[in-house]
């Protein structure tokens, strides 16, 4: 027993004496009669509180944090989950799901919490995605500080665990191999085969459990079950947001998806296409960051008075058609430096990488490129080593070549089409996270706030305007698809952040919306510390009034529109499509975790 049990009950025994709350909860007795509710090193040493002796939880720690500078003091509740087994899950035979879990909650009132509905935590669960291809827990004290009870998860592998092999195609010098969980070798097993268990576990079953761990621990820990259920997460969070929203609708009130990595199969290969194409055109050292930079520049300068308003902003980056020939040394828009001003070659090689792929035979699009003004794409860096976009790069050689010495150089510009393909058939079922039937999250009263950088670096952004006209058809058109869902393009942001598109801002506005039903007519971005402006819910615009600072979001109007620029949705009709997700769940529900049986059964119970 902790010391600090006997002190709890006191504190307890009195507040029940004043008349406060029965909580109900069948916990453990003591000589003084029923204890409601444990202290928080309790839920590792006592069966009482379900974690202890559960056959799915293995190397289960509680701990008190204490405060530091920034963040509270909090319950610290780690463990493995190994509930899954064997290959109806999608394992190697005799393998288990090893989901690291972590539960931050808020204390309670035994530890010494207060200020909310008991103890510290104000009722609500927050649960945390990840980012990249996981493999580590995610943080909950961003959850914790704001009084919600927060869960993190590695998604079920560890990608501490590395095995790094000397690369014969290098770049890059070494690769990892099996039992590597480093990157996405996660999902190779050592007899190179693929472990769909593992890629269901990061695809949304980690996610999922984490957020039903959540939900058991703080009944325990506060013997009252939670009042609002909540996801927050950017980039592969954003995917795992989608994820939670298509497949578990109905458990969530709300969820904000930054920067969201659907498409995943997509996105992932093709926003490597630069690399590709830069190797077959410039050859081995590719294209130089120091001229992707200056031509980018040269791009977002040209495009800034599109929208009226010369501020280094572009509003509707889709509306800049600036050609990369105007770059080329010599001409007169571009660089006087030739070590930033472009080869002819090297033009041919910018103007296709805004592009993105096209299909080989009829010229049309495979999927989007990256928007012009946006910096530091992910890839196009350094010339010295033309390393690939290591993220889209890895799917393919991991996931669909099963090799880890697969030579991406070996991929044509022509053969990047049916390796594009061959990723999407063989994964979006798992992980395209892009089914646009949100009836059950939107039936469940959900709502979700989803936004982008216009010129995100990392994911292209371009994508999520065809997700949003593949939901308007399915749900019902664009005003009935707002009632529950609306999606922000954050002008001048990147990448999870810049220009005003934070957290706090988006997550707000879901509260307000899930608790107050006030639904976002636009949010306002603080886009530096001297502009603020309007963003509003797409399709709609904004609009500069025409008198005062437009510096100042109170001087532009949300132009309301029936349906996005046909003419920009023209330029990206017929692009890649998944197959639509894998059928059923595939998963067990929160009874089932909660007692510890019934998980290990073969797909197709479910
Ligand atoms: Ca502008």
């Amino acid at each position: 027993m902790h010391s600090n049990t006997s002190l709890a009950k006191a504190v307890f025994l009195l507040a029940a004496a004043a008349g406060g709350p029965a909580w109900g909860h069948d916990g453990p007795h003591g000589p003084h009669g029923p204890v409601p509710t444990p202290v928080c090193a309790d839920l590792a040493n006592n069966p009482a509180w379900g974690l202890v002796g559960n056959p799915y939880v293995t190397n289960l720690t509680a701990v008190l944090v204490p405060a530091t500078a920034t963040n509270l003091a909090h319950c610290q509740v780690d463990f493995t989950d190994v509930s899954l087994a064997g290959s109806g899950w999608g394992y190697m035979h005799g393998q288990t799901s090893k989901i690291r879990v972590r539960v931050g909650l808020p204390l309670n009132t035994n530890d010494g919490g207060s200020g909310g509905v008991q103890g510290a935590w104000n009722g609500k669960i927050q649960s945390r995605g990840n980012g990249g291809f996981a493999g580590n827990v995610s943080a909950v004290t961003p959850a914790v500080n704001g009084g919600y009870v927060g869960t993190g998860t590695d998604t079920g592998h560890n990608a501490t665990i590395t095995n790094p092999i000397p690369n014969p195609n290098a770049p890059p010098a070494t690769v990892e191999a099996p039992p590597s969980e480093n990157g996405a070798v996660f999902a190779l097993n050592t007899d190179g085969t693929l472990n769909t268990g593992r890629v269901m576990d990061y695809a949304w079953r980690g996610q999922h459990h984490a957020n039903m761990w959540g939900q058991i621990v703080s009944e325990a820990y506060y013997g009252r079950g939670h009042t609002r259920n909540y996801f927050v997460g950017c980039s592969d969070g954003g995917r795992e947001g989608h994820e939670m929203a298509q497949r578990f609708g109905d458990e969530f009130d709300g969820i904000v998806s930054i920067s969201p990595a659907v498409h995943w199969d997509r996105w992932g290969f093709s926003a490597g296409w630069g690399n590709y194409v830069a190797n077959q055109e410039l050859g081995q050292n590719g294209l130089d960051a120091a001229k992707f930079r200056d031509v980018n520049e040269r791009a977002l300068a040209a495009c800034d008075p599109i929208d009226g308003i010369v501020d280094g902003m572009i509003q509707e980056t889709r509306l800049c058609t600036y050609d990369a020939n105007q770059a080329v040394c010599g001409q007169p828009g571009a660089s006087a430096d030739p070590a930033v001003c472009l080869s002819a070659a090297e033009a041919g090689v910018v103007n296709k990488i805004w592009d993105g792929p096209r299909r080989h035979h009829n010229g049309k699009k495979l999927w989007v490129g990256w928007e012009r003004g946006a910096q530091g794409v992910i890839g196009i860096t350094p010339a010295a080593t033309g390393a690939p976009n290591l993220f889209g790069e890895q799917i393919n050689r991991y996931w669909v070549h099963k090799d880890p010495t697969f030579n991406w150089r070996s991929i044509s510009e022509e053969a990047f089409e049916s390796e594009q393909r061959k990723l999407t058939q063989l994964f979006s079922p798992f992980i395209g996270s892009d089914s646009p039937d949100l009836r059950t999250f939107k039936r469940g009263g959900g709502k979700m706030i989803v936004s982008y950088g216009n010129l995100d670096q990392v994911i292209p952004p371009n994508g999520h305007y065809n997700y949003m006209q593949r939901l308007f058809d399915e749900m019902g058109g664009v005003s009935r698809t707002q009632d529950f869902y609306r999606f922000y393009v954050f002008p001048n942001a990147t990448h999870c952040g810049g220009a005003g598109m934070t957290e706090n801002v988006l997550f707000n506005a879901l509260t307000n919306w899930v608790e107050h039903g006030v639904k976002p007519a636009h949010l306002v971005a603080q886009v530096n510390p001297t502009r603020t402006r309007k963003v509003c819910t797409y399709p709609n615009t904004p609009r500069y009034v025409g008198s005062g600072s437009t510096d100042d979001e109170a001087n532009f109007v949300c132009q309301v529109r029936p349906s996005d620029d046909p003419a920009l949705l023209r330029k990206e009709a017929g692009l890649l499509q998944g197959s639509g997700p894998l059928h059923g769940d595939h998963d067990i529900d929160k009874r089932r975790l909660q007692h510890g049986h019934g998980g290990h059964h073969h797909a197709g119970d479910d």
